[in-house]
């Protein structure tokens, strides 16, 4: 496994002002951060992001809130990371998240659950480079 993982604050997470105490779990957890910036998705940057999701019937109203309003974005090292930080985060559903995870605490609906995080290697790469230039990454 590589030890690298993505993942992006949601809009209702950023706007409801919790960047700060999602930041905080996720390096007292032990990831270190290794690029990170606020930006918006545009319609089309979210529809690239959730491309593997097209067919699914969720899709337009997800790339609607994912380009509402700025994510936080940020690149991830940690041993083990991909599995680490979804344990983290917990289910996608927040009502089936386990206490204490970061979907539990701060999501609002399995839409809104929060927080994004890669699930495979192959896609951390692909997710970072979506959002950072190599100079960005440290
Ligand atoms: P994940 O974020 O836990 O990996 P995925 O199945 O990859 O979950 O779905 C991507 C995102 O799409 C979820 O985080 C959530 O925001 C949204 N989503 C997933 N399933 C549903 C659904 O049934 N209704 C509405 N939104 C959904
Ligand atoms: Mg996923």
């Amino acid at each position: 496994m590589g030890n690298l993982t993505f993942t992006m604050i949601k809009p209702r997470a950023v706007e409801q002002g919790f960047t700060g105490e999602i930041i905080q779990q996720i390096t007292a957890a032990g990831f270190k951060i290794k690029a990170m910036k606020m930006t918006l998705l545009s319609k089309h940057d979210a529809e690239r992001f959730y491309a593997v999701h097209a067919e699914r019937p969720f899709f337009g109203s997800l790339v609607s809130f994912m380009s509402s309003g700025p994510i936080v974005a940020m690149m991830l090292e940690k041993d083990n990371a991909i599995a680490d930080f979804r344990k983290l985060i917990g289910a996608t559903d927040p009502s089936k998240a386990e206490e204490g995870t970061i979907r539990k605490k701060y999501a609002e609906s399995v839409e809104s659950n929060a927080v994004h995080g890669s699930d495979s290697d192959e896609n951390a790469m692909i997710e970072s480079n979506f959002f950072f230039a190599d100079r960005e990454k440290f």
